[in-house]
């Protein structure tokens, strides 16, 4: 039966002998839309008015039971009958229901389930309330019935992590009554009929048991506090989560705290956080998504892959692919560095085990599926080769003729490169259109960013493959053209050059750091570059005869002093032996006097306002320009890149939507103040003046299409940086 042609989504009615099963149907993942709700609340309705039926079971089409609320829904008005009224028909059923869990139950899904009298699921379902991802709490009164079902304090790390359960995790927290190991519609009738003829169905909001027994004790609130503060710094929602656990501890009548529930997620509906949160939601998917390959691109199978090079990256990479199920051949010409560089990956998942993130025989999976190897011939059969050794152009060369010979001819060739030409690498090969840049961020195996950059040949189904391949290892995937410093490394230089003119001008690294933190950057850039060390560029500039620029030349001052960062404990800042820790470093102030005397640059007090405006403003102009020459498909695609590789903070949803909120006049007229300051850095992108002439924003730029020039590598610009 299809409920209706306006609204969104529909329900399903059937009859298995005296049950009605009501299926949720709308692909992909069951989110519950107009139609949903509509048909949840009618045919709830006729089950119970149709004596023949004893009982009830809400089960969801496909590989989803339901994925919660219709995200694409807040913040517009939205047709049928609202979700709480729809899920107190359910609450409220004379007939008992059962919510039988045959995929993933998030969110608005969860506590749909959480209003049915029994719940069952499969070994595959997956349970949770992700909400806090979203900037949202859990508003279907998931915040009252959870901890009742599982504890206040369990509850709470769900709904703050936002991290969902397996289907036996959530059976032992009795969040689940039953797994169904055959057919999950066979299981659940005969489970309902066992409980037909009893008299009473357990409903979770009459569970108080656990809720009373927290009340009166501020250990919960405190660690959830606590919990808060470490993982979601800066974020409205997780407050609100808290606020209304209290309510669900402290509260005598369910009601009152389920209506708090609802003031509190209208507060976080309305804050702009949900708005940047949802728009990094949707911007990540749409960001695997190439506007000018085809849906339909058929996909390479990635059943083996190959690394090139054992040191930290190498080792991360094959950590990730092997954590997806896909056996890895490490190669490395070097048996000592091999040696060492397995070693690291096992320690690395002995650390996770040791934290229980894994168990002993997870990680002997694991480590079964990475294989070290010293022969190149080794790597004849795999799919997809990523070479990860040291940044040099004509040894990266020397890899590909080598690959190029060894491996299959199907085989995709991939350079973790986070900067070199890969069309200078694809043209050493006979096959460019299996030539890719897979740029990923250290340590590999914990961030989520990886770029994957697009050569003039790369074939679409090259493109379309490693995209796939990128979510299946769990990546934020971004394409970026083969342009220098391709999307990250480009925009940030910008944002370093200010932090660095800043530190000339007069402001100290601890005040800008600071700045930037509080703004919510996760690392401020005299930390980050202390992380990465002060004496890189200084020694290749030494190495190759080069001056050194204005705005590099106090940390080269501190490198001719032996001070290189973390590595030798000074840097920025002093590190005491063995902490990573950073103190402030006043014997470093004289030096910073003199080298700014030195250029004729008047040191002054910079106000915290002027250090975040310039460093993110610095960061936004250098995207338009990204953008306008179509190396970035879209805006989103750059938030996406800098939340999950730069640390910018998501519930300011990325650089470009951040710039969107101030507006780009705004913008404009900050950076026509700084231009005082630097008029060449400081000239808008054009592309930045078009839209904020137009009162527009990043968003409504005009297609890649329309805007790339398509430059060749050595053609883009760097934006004077
Ligand atoms: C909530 O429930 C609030 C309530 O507490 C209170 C209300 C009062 N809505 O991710 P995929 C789309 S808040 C609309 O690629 P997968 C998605 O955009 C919600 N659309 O698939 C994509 O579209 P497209 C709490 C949604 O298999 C397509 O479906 N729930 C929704 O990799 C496929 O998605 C969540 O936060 C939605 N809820 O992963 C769960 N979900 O094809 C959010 C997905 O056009 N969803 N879409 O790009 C997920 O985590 C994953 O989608 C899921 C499937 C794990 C379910």
């Amino acid at each position: 039966i299809i409920m209706t042609n306006e609204l969104k989504g529909k329900v399903n009615y059937s009859v298995n002998g005296n049950i009605a099963i009501l299926e949720v149907d709308n692909p992909p993942v069951n989110p519950l839309s107009s139609g949903v709700r509509a048909g949840l609340a009618e045919f709830i309705e006729k089950a119970n008015s149709d004596d023949s039926i004893k009982g009830i079971i809400l089960t969801g089409a496909g590989r989803s039971f339901i994925a919660g609320a219709d995200i694409s829904e807040f913040g517009q008005s939205s047709d049928g009958p609202d979700l709480h009224s729809a899920l107190k028909d359910i609450e409220y059923s004379k007939k008992p229901v059962l919510a039988a869990i045959n995929g993933t139950a998030l969110g608005g899904g969860l506590e749909t389930a959480l209003v049915c009298n029994y719940r069952m699921g499969t070994n595959k379902a997956v349970v949770g309330l992700p909400e806090v991802n979203l900037g949202l709490l859990p508003g279907a009164g998931g915040t009252q019935r959870l901890p009742r079902l599982v504890g206040p304090s369990q509850a709470l790390k769900m709904m703050l992590s936002g991290a969902p359960l397996s289907a036996k995790k959530a059976l032992d927290q009795g969040i689940l009554d039953a797994i169904s190991e055959n057919s999950l519609i066979e299981d659940a009738v005969a489970f309902l009929q066992e409980k037909i003829d009893l008299k009473e169905h357990p409903k979770v909001r009459d569970k108080n048991e656990k809720v009373l027994e927290a009340r009166g004790s501020e250990n919960v609130l405190a660690e959830a506090k606590a919990l808060a503060a470490k993982i979601r710094k800066g974020q409205f929602a997780p407050g609100q989560i808290i606020a209304c656990v209290e309510a669900a501890i402290n509260e005598d009548d369910f009601d009152v705290g389920l209506k708090k529930e609802s003031e509190y997620f209208l507060e976080c509906l309305m804050n702009p956080q949900r708005e940047a949160m949802i728009h990094i939601f949707f911007g990540e998917r749409a960001a695997t998504k190439i506007s000018d390959i085809p849906k339909d691109t058929p996909l390479m199978e990635i059943n083996a892959a190959g690394i090139v090079g054992s040191g930290t990256m190498g080792g991360g990479i094959a950590m990730n692919l092997a954590n997806a199920g896909i056996p890895v051949l490490v190669l490395d010409q070097d048996e000592k560095n091999l040696e060492r560089g397995m070693g690291v990956i096992e320690k690395n998942y002995q650390m996770m085990v040791d934290r229980g993130r894994m168990t002993q025989d997870q990680k002997e999976i694991v480590m079964g599926l990475i294989t070290p190897t010293l022969s190149y011939d080794d790597l004849a059969d795999v799919d997809i080769v990523v070479e990860a050794v040291y940044e040099n152009l004509e040894l990266k060369q020397e890899i590909f003729k080598t690959l190029d010979e060894v491996t299959s001819d199907n085989a995709i060739l991939a350079s973790n490169t986070s900067g070199l030409d890969i069309d200078a690498l694809a043209s050493v090969t006979k096959r460019p259109g299996k030539v890719v840049g897979t740029h990923f961020f250290s340590p590999a195996n914990v961030m989520r960013l990886l770029e994957v950059v697009r050569g003039k040949d790369s074939s679409d189904e090259t493109m379309a493959t490693v995209m796939s391949l990128g979510k299946k290892i769990g990546k934020a995937a971004v394409v970026s053209l083969n342009a220098p410093g391709f999307i990250g490394n480009r925009m940030l230089a910008g944002y370093t050059y200010q932090a660095n003119m800043l530190l000339l001008e007069g402001a100290l690294p601890n005040q800008i750091d600071n700045a930037l933190e509080s703004f919510g950057m996760s690392m401020g850039p005299f930390r980050m570059m202390d992380l990465v060390g002060l004496d890189l560029g200084w020694r290749a500039r030494k190495l190759a005869n080069l001056e050194t620029p204005l705005v590099n030349k106090i940390s080269a001052e501190l490198c001719e002093r032996d001070r290189f960062g973390q590595k030798n404990s000074k840097g920025f800042y002093n590190y005491s032996e063995g902490s990573r820790a950073p103190n402030p470093a006043p014997e470093n102030e004289e030096i910073y006097k003199e080298v700014s005397e030195k250029n004729n640059i008047q040191r002054r007090e910079i106000s915290d306002q002027e250090i975040i405006d310039r460093c993110i403003l610095g960061l936004v102009n250098e995207g338009a320009r990204i953008l306008e020459e179509g190396v970035a498909q879209r805006s989103g695609d750059m938030d996406i890149v800098y939340i999950n590789g730069y640390g910018f903070p998501i519930w300011r949803g990325g650089p470009m939507f951040y710039a969107n909120q101030l507006g780009l006049k705004e913008v404009i007229k900050k950076m026509d103040v700084f231009s005082e300051l630097d008029n060449e850095f400081w000239k808008p992108a054009p592309l930045l003046q078009k839209l904020a002439d137009q009162s527009g924003n990043f968003g409504e730029a005009p297609p890649a299409e329309e805007r790339a020039e398509l430059l060749s590598f050595k053609q883009a610009n760097m934006g004077g940086v």
